[in-house]
């Protein structure tokens, strides 16, 4: 059975794990945190989380286990069958990635008791400044981000989006979701499904944990 490692306060965790469900795949979640051991950089080459287990070995790269899991369990799909409007899927993700949850995730010290420089909160400004427009040419959310079905662009933009907003709230009191046209809306669809709530309730609770052990 597939493994994945991590622990569910990662937003990259929370990713496979929503995809694992929604495509009704069976695994197994082994709490495992980031660290630079040897025995941990062994499986995963940065000693970042998530890594799945295969029976063929390890993957690392959120975006890059979800590619993997849409050719290897193809019947509930993730992606469109076109070629075109899958790359658009990636694209898509690419940029959340890059441009929206990398730079607010520099911001994210405070929910370790770390401080926040102004250089950090500057560099992240300007990439959020940069990459949201980026994001708001791409897409127009209508239903879903690239259209009428459910795509991996969508479970990787409610938890890139859940953090990253959590990150420029607590910072700035900034509310990145709202300058998203229809993102509020598409998070609101998605958090009626049990797959989504599933994850998000293990994120909570984790968090929750986390919080009352300091
Ligand atoms: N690009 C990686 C990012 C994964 C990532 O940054 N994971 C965080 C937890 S959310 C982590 O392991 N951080 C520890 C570290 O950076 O050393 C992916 O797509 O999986």
């Amino acid at each position: 059975m597939l493994k994945l490692h991590g622990f569910p306060i990662s937003n990259y965790y929370n990713v496979v794990k929503h995809a694992l469900l929604v495509k009704g795949i069976a695994f197994e979640e082994v709490f495992t945190p980031p660290s630079q051991e040897p025995a941990m950089l062994e499986q995963s080459p940065m000693g970042k989380i998530p890594f799945l287990e295969t029976q063929h070995g390890i993957l690392t790269e959120a975006s890059v286990i979800l590619e993997y899991l849409e050719e290897t369990y193809p019947e509930i799909p993730l992606y469109p069958t076109n070629a075109f409007e899958r790359a658009k899927v990636k694209q898509v993700i690419k940029t959340i990635e890059l441009y929206i949850e990398s730079p607010a995730h520099d911001l994210i010290g405070f929910l370790f008791g770390r401080e926040v420089t102004d250089h950090t909160k500057e560099c992240s400004t300007t990439m959020l400044n940069r990459g949201i427009p980026a994001l708001n040419r791409l897409v127009t959310i209508s239903t879903y981000m690239c259209g009428d079905a459910l795509t991996a662009a969508d479970i990787f933009a409610i938890h890139a989006f859940k953090l990253a907003n959590n990150a420029t709230n607590v910072t700035y009191g900034r509310d990145i979701v709202a300058e998203v046209p229809g993102l509020k809306e598409l998070i609101a669809l998605l958090e009626k499904r049990d797959d989504t709530q599933k994850v998000l309730n293990d994120n909570r609770a984790a968090l929750k944990a986390m919080q009352s052990s300091k």
